[in-house]
């Protein structure tokens, strides 16, 4: 099972698509709903908790349709069913891409080379269980046999952004553990953490699939050192633990064997927060909650891979954007959680996105003649409407927009609530709905402002029609948080699927990392 190598441009919904641009370039969105008074109900979509509006854009149904077909066309059928069977469809790797298996409850096998991974994955959630467990318990202690206090992730890249994320989202399930994250090697970042730490009462979690990693081991090394001031060699093997695929080295460091959390090569690093690289997530929300957190990923798994594409979330999401990254030349687009919690949700998507998707060779190895990966930016609303909205709504730029909002607050403050929730909602009723130069007109008038209208009108005024798709969700819970994260890894999978691109290697990074070892020489 291989996947297919359309050129997208070449298939007959591509060429519908053009011509539909062209005749509705200028459609505008209030003119859609009149049309159409149902049409919220209409482009909205239901999957558990999650509601997605996908009123606010840019189409019409033949548009709509003729997206759909589009990922019909390009494959998109066999290129799911080849990834949740464990087909190497990473071809440039020669690699599985299974992150989907790490949440796979079911008892169904899935086949890597002959072999089931589900017993191996079991047997490391059993292993993370019971370390985060004894950990939070204060039965497991650190060198001293003092309870853990702190936990640092020492990691990189996937190894990073991902468990940094989660933690940070889940902060008000989070438990005594406090957690740290140490990635970039400018060394003020380690020593900036480690200087308030105890090392009796700190535990390393040293995550590396490769091993190999220049940043993560020199800030290891680091953190050893600091450790071993006050320490023993032999007593590494009470505070540090490591999870990578590469045995060797980790046992070269002095890491136990038993603290090894093993990784496998058919995940790739940013989809591995789903495996024992989520360690840190199960030690601060414990197990249970991180288990909630894979059952919400398959949730959406599942979703995606039984549901028609035109109700299917993360393809109805794929082929927004494809309409406006294609055919519209949009250069970005903007997520805007209105949670605090979810702060760093656009900058982990940046690379689920990005890394995945930034690709101008196609899957025949040759130069696409159209644009791929899109580049992901935002930051949490309400602070983003004081800060880079002004250019979403007034500038030259059209920028697509997520929102994604919950019905409820976590600590259950209503009036703050009501009046997030009214910015998320008013946000994106302004972006399509605009303000006409009459509206301003008016309103300057009744301000009695008549002395400034000629000076103001054209400032003030909106043009609207912006497009956005509005994301409730119930709650934010560990479970929500999977499915949320599932959604956007299956939407970009839809869209290097579409756009004829392996979306599950990064060969990308490689050049600056080798360059700098030559400066390293120096
Ligand atoms: C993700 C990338 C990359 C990787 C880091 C860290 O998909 O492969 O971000 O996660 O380079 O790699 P190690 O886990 O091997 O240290």
């Amino acid at each position: 099972m291989t996947l297919k190598k359309i050129n997208p441009t070449s298939t007959n919904a591509w060429s519908l698509l053009q011509k539909k641009f062209n005749q509705t370039k200028q459609v505008n969105m209030c003119d859609l709903f009149k049309q159409n008074p149902n049409r919220k109900a209409d482009y909205s979509l239901k999957v558990d908790d999650f509601t997605l509006d996908f009123s606010k854009n840019r189409f019409d149904d033949e548009t709509f349709k003729a997206l759909i077909d589009l990922a019909t066309e390009t494959g998109l059928q066999q290129a799911i069913e080849a990834q949740f069977a464990g087909a190497k469809i990473n071809e440039t790797e020669n690699r599985a891409v299974l992150h989907t298996a790490l949440r796979d409850i079911s008892k169904e096998p899935i086949l890597v080379d002959g072999k089931n991974i589900k017993t191996v994955i079991s047997k490391t959630l059993k292993k993370i269980k019971t370390f985060s467990d004894e950990v939070i318990a204060g039965k497991l202690k650190g060198y001293t046999n003092k309870a853990f206090t702190d936990v640092v992730n020492i990691g990189i890249g996937g190894s990073d952004l991902g468990p940094k994320m989660a933690v940070e989202a889940l902060k008000f399930y989070q438990n005594h553990l406090k957690c740290h994250f140490i990635s970039n090697v400018d060394g003020d970042h380690v020593y900036e953490t480690l200087k308030n730490l105890n090392p009796e009462t700190t535990l390393f979690v040293i995550v590396s699939k490769t091993f190999t990693t220049q940043e993560t081991l020199t800030n290891a090394l680091t953190a050893q050192k600091w450790f071993l001031k006050q320490a023993q060699v032999a007593d590494i093997a009470h505070n540090f633990v490591a999870v990578s695929t590469n045995l060797e080295a980790v046992k070269a460091f002095g890491i136990a064997s038993k603290n090894i959390f093993p990784m496998w090569d058919w995940v790739g690093g940013r989809y591995s927060l789903w495996s024992a690289v989520g360690l840190t997530i199960s030690l601060s929300v414990g197990f249970k909650q991180f288990n909630e957190f894979l059952e919400g990923a398959h949730q959406m798994d599942l979703h995606f891979k039984n549901t028609p594409f035109n109700k299917n979330m993360p393809v109805v999401l794929a082929m927004t954007s494809i309409w406006y990254n294609n055919f519209f030349n949009a250069e970005t687009e903007v997520i805007l959680p209105y949670t605090q919690y979810l702060d760093l949700l656009p900058m982990y998507l940046q690379q689920t996105v990005m890394e995945s998707n930034g690709k101008s060779v196609d899957r025949n190895g040759a130069r696409v003649s159209y644009q791929t990966g899109t580049i992901v930016w935002g930051s949490t609303g309400t602070n983003a409407q004081h800060a880079f909205m002004q250019l979403v709504h007034q500038g030259t730029k059209l920028i697509p927009a997520d929102f994604i909002g919950f019905s409820k607050s976590l600590h259950g403050d209503d009036d703050h609530h009501r009046k997030l929730m009214a910015n998320f909602y008013g946000q994106t009723e302004a972006l399509y709905r605009g303000k006409t130069a009459a509206e301003v007109n008016r309103e300057l008038k009744l301000a009695n402002q008549q002395a400034s209208i000629e000076r103001l009108l054209t400032f003030k005024t909106f043009e609207g029609n912006k497009p956005s798709n509005t994301l409730l969700i119930e709650k934010l819970t560990p479970k929500s948080l999977g499915k949320l994260i599932a959604l956007y890894e299956h939407k970009t999978f839809v869209q290097g699927i579409v756009w004829n691109i392996f979306s599950f290697d990064q060969f990308g990074v490689e050049l600056g990392k080798e360059l700098a070892k030559n400066y390293l020489k120096k």
